[in-house]
């Protein structure tokens, strides 16, 4: 079970009754309610009502592990490995579609694209047209240029095949890219692996990864993990997403984590929640939550883009019940009032069954600290910000953990995003 868009709107549609149920209730909560809830809503619009299929577009050459890309991100069998690609350039579509996870994907594995460059480095019309003709009927949010290390250094007619394409195409048509740097056990001897304990081989594939953002001329990279450059390279530009270590051969793989990670952030919001929901990578699905847990907070603080806090404490307890909903479902529970509730029971030391809105409101209501109907942008945040790594603790971890104890880690987190903005 995952978040289906159906759902989330019968879902939210019982968020009223949490604010009509909360204590000192009155009729200006109930028409914030709408106007806040409703901003959150519409914030929430984009991700999951009007969700769609990411579609991506693979480029490289033959036998660089593009299908095997295709199966380790799509955590299933899709597309045939070591298949005899045809000589001429053609592509082919995938559509996925990962049934109980509501979610489905479009792949264009562009096979044979860079076998047609020519000697001399060219870009022969035949493969130019291939090219334009599937973007155009593709309209891909993302191409994933696969390449194995001995390519990458042999290999600069790609990138510039690559290079001439944008430019025929101005960039604004042409989607970013992310490079797939795979095989990368070619640098390692049997018994030096994974990489993270041979430095020898974590020093192969960073210099590789340097030479990637060089030949694109990407000065300004990160380190996707801010302590580990052997994971990839984030870039600060339209063109190039990043460039990502990966091993495919066989399960376990390495690093496609990361991959998956740096390109579903990049995908545009309408096509993520059913790039990440389809993976069965728990770890993506947390990482989503502790993202929508933030953005409500933020929200609740009138922090950022948020013009007031949400000070009405009704409409601030709908607002979390929307937020631990929405967990629940990221963590592939269904996503309904009861699954909130759920939570908020079992946080309370209450057993609750169904959905009581009145013993909902109080149960939250104690997690808040005021006094009064008024609360601060900071408290504002800081509850949010602690209810919702709360309710992932409770739901991904099965741990009950009381909001009341993730305080100081919420106070932490407003700091941070105050000296951001
Ligand atoms: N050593 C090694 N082999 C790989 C890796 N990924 C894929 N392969 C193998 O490379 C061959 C070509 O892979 P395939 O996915 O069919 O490549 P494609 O032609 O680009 O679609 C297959 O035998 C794969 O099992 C990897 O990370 N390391
Ligand atoms: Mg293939």
């Amino acid at each position: 079970m995952a978040i289906d868009p159906e759902k989330f709107r019968g879902f939210t549609d019982q968020l009223s009754q949490i604010a009509e149920a909360a204590p000192m209730s009155d009729e200006r909560s109930k028409n914030l309610m709408d106007t806040a809830i409703g901003t959150a809503i519409s914030d929430m619009e984009n991700l999951i009502d009007k969700s769609r299929a990411p579609v991506l577009y693979i480029m490289g050459r033959s036998g660089v592990g593009k299908s095997s890309l295709i199966n380790a991100l799509a955590n299933k069998k899709v597309a045939e490995i070591d298949s005899v690609e045809p000589t001429t350039p053609k592509s082919t579509p995938y559509h996925i579609s990962f049934g109980e996870r509501y979610a489905s994907w479009d792949i264009i594995d562009s096979r044979g694209l860079f076998e047609s460059v020519s000697p001399d480095g060219d870009v022969p019309a035949d493969t130019v047209e291939l090219v334009k003709e599937d973007l155009k009927e593709y309209d891909p949010d993302v191409i994933l240029h696969v390449m194995s290390p001995d390519q990458v250094r042999a290999g600069k007619e790609d990138f510039d095949t690559v290079k001439k394409l944008r430019a025929e195409f101005g960039p604004s048509l042409f989607p970013p890219v992310l490079y797939c740097l795979n095989k990368v056990d070619t640098h390692a001897a049997p018994n030096q692996w994974p990489p993270e304990e041979h430095p020898e081989v974590a020093g192969k594939i960073k210099r590789n990864l340097d030479f990637v953002a060089e030949v694109i001329g990407e000065e300004s990279k990160e380190p996707f993990e801010s302590t580990q450059p052997l994971y990839g390279y984030e870039f600060n530009s339209e063109e190039h997403i990043g460039v990502v270590p990966t091993f495919l051969l066989q399960e376990p793989y390495w690093n496609v984590r990361t991959l998956s990670w740096m390109l579903g952030s990049h995908l545009p919001e309408s096509a993520q929640l059913q790039f990440f929901q389809a993976q069965k990578r728990e770890e993506l699905m947390r990482q989503f939550s502790r993202s929508t847990t933030n953005r409500f907070a933020t929200l609740a603080g009138g922090i950022g883009g948020a013009p007031t806090p949400i000070a009405d404490l009704p409409v601030l307890l709908g607002l979390q019940f929307m937020l631990i909903g929405l967990i629940g479902g990221f963590s592939c529970r269904e996503i309904k009032a009861e699954t909130a509730t759920e939570y908020v029971s079992a946080m309370g030391g209450t057993a609750v069954t169904g959905f009581v809105a009145r013993s909902v409101a109080r149960t939250l209501f104690e997690f808040v600290p005021v006094a009064g109907a008024a609360v601060s942008a900071s408290v504002a945040f800081t509850t949010t910000w602690a209810l919702g790594r709360s309710a992932e603790r409770y739901f991904f971890d099965d741990e009950t953990v009381s909001p009341n104890s993730l305080r100081d880690q919420a106070k932490e987190a407003l700091e941070a995003r105050t000296e951001d903005d």
